[in-house]
C-alpha cells in the first residue's frame, strides 16, 4: 500500500449543462478507488482562454488525497472524461469536461503524456484563482495571478437536492442518507433541499413504498401515487422558481431514483426505471445525478 499523497486538479466545462458535467466529474473522482476529494473551490465562470471564439467555461479546482500513482490517476481521470462524453477534436476547443492534474505532491514529471506541474497553469487565471482558494499557502499561485487579464467571475450555482442527502431525518425510516461529498460541496453552491415524499403529505417515519405497474404502493398495500405525484410537482416548482438545471437525487428511491429503482416486491431487488420526481424533473430538462 503506497501512502496517501495530495494532488490538485483543475476542472473545466464549456458544452451542454456545464454544471452537470463538473458536479458529475467531482462525484466520479470521489468514488474512484484510491481517491477522495478533500477540498472543493468555488465555481467560476471564465472567458475562454487560447481559442477565444467559443462559449464561456465553468472552472473549479479540487484537492484530492490519493494512493494512486500519477499515471494511474491520469488513466482514471481520462476514463471519467470519456464517460462524460468528452471528445478530443482540436486543441483548446470546446469540451464537456476537462480534468487536468496541476500538482501531484512535489513531483516533477515531464514526458509526453503527462507534465506535472501542469506546463501552462501559471498563465491561466481560471486555474490559479480557484486553486488559490483551496491552496492559500502556495504563494506562487498569487504571484502568477495577474499575468492573465481574462475575465473570471465567481458564481454560486443553485442545485436541487434530496434533503436526506444533506442529513435531514426525512427518509422512510426516520433517518437520513447524509453524503460527505455533498456536505463538502455545500460551501460552493446554494442548495434547494426538497423531500418530495414529505412535501406530498406523507409522514416520517412512513411505511416503505415502491413502484409497481406505474403506481406507488406501500408495503401494507395502500396506494400513495397521489402523494408521490403531488410531491413531484412541488419539487419541480421549487426547481423552476430557482432556475435549477441540476438535481442531486437519492438513488434507487421510488421518488428520486434515476436509471434503477426498487422492483416493487420489497425484496431489495433493483429494476430499470426512474422515480416519480426524477421522471418529472427530466421531462422538464433538469439533469439529475443519482447519489
Ligand atoms: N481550457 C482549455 C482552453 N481554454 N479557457 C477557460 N476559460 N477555461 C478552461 O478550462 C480552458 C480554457 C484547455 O484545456
Ligand atoms: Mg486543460
Ligand atoms: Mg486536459
Amino acid at each position: 500500500m503506497t501512502r496517501e499523497r495530495l494532488a490538485y486538479l483543475s476542472l473545466g466545462s464549456n458544452m451542454g449543462n456545464k454544471l452537470y458535467y463538473i458536479v458529475s466529474a467531482i462525484q466520479r473522482i470521489n468514488i474512484t478507488n484510491g481517491v477522495r476529494v478533500s477540498k472543493i473551490s468555488s465555481f467560476y465562470e471564465t472567458d475562454p482562454w487560447g481559442v477565444r471564439d467559443q462559449d464561456s467555461f465553468y472552472n473549479i479546482a479540487l484537492e484530492i488525497k490519493t494512493t494512486l500513482l500519477p499515471f494511474e490517476l491520469l488513466r482514471n481521470l481520462q476514463k471519467i472524461e470519456t464517460e462524460l462524453s468528452r471528445k478530443r477534436e482540436f486543441r483548446w476547443g470546446p469540451r464537456t469536461i476537462d480534468i487536468d492534474i496541476i500538482f501531484y505532491d512535489d513531483l516533477k514529471i515531464g514526458i509526453e503524456e503527462l507534465t506535472v506541474p501542469h506546463p501552462r497553469y501559471r498563465d491561466r487565471n481560471f486555474v490559479l484563482k480557484p486553486m488559490y482558494e483551496i491552496y492559500p499557502h502556495n504563494e506562487l499561485l498569487l504571484k502568477h495571478m495577474n499575468r492573465d487579464s481574462s475575465k473570471i467571475k465567481k458564481i454560486i450555482p443553485k442545485i436541487l437536492v434530496s434533503s436526506c442527502l444533506l442529513g435531514e431525518n426525512c427518509n422512510y425510516k426516520g433517518g437520513n442518507n447524509k453524503n460527505n461529498l455533498l456536505i463538502k460541496l455545500e460551501n460552493s453552491v446554494s442548495y434547494i433541499p426538497v423531500c418530495p415524499e414529505v412535501m406530498g403529505g406523507l409522514e416520517t417515519p412512513r411505511i416503505p413504498a415502491e413502484i409497481k405497474n406505474n403506481k406507488v404502493i406501500t408495503k401494507k398495500n395502500s396506494d400513495v401515487t397521489v402523494e408521490f405525484n403531488r410531491g413531484a410537482t412541488l419539487a419541480l416548482e421549487n426547481a423552476l422558481e430557482n432556475n435549477c438545471t441540476l438535481a442531486l437525487m437519492k438513488g434507487k428511491s421510488p421518488s428520486c431514483g434515476l436509471g434503477e429503482i426498487y422492483s416493487g416486491d420489497f425484496t431489495g431487488k433493483l429494476v430499470e426505471g426512474d422515480g416519480i420526481t426524477a421522471k418529472l424533473l427530466l421531462k422538464n430538462k433538469i439533469d439529475i445525478i443519482p447519489v
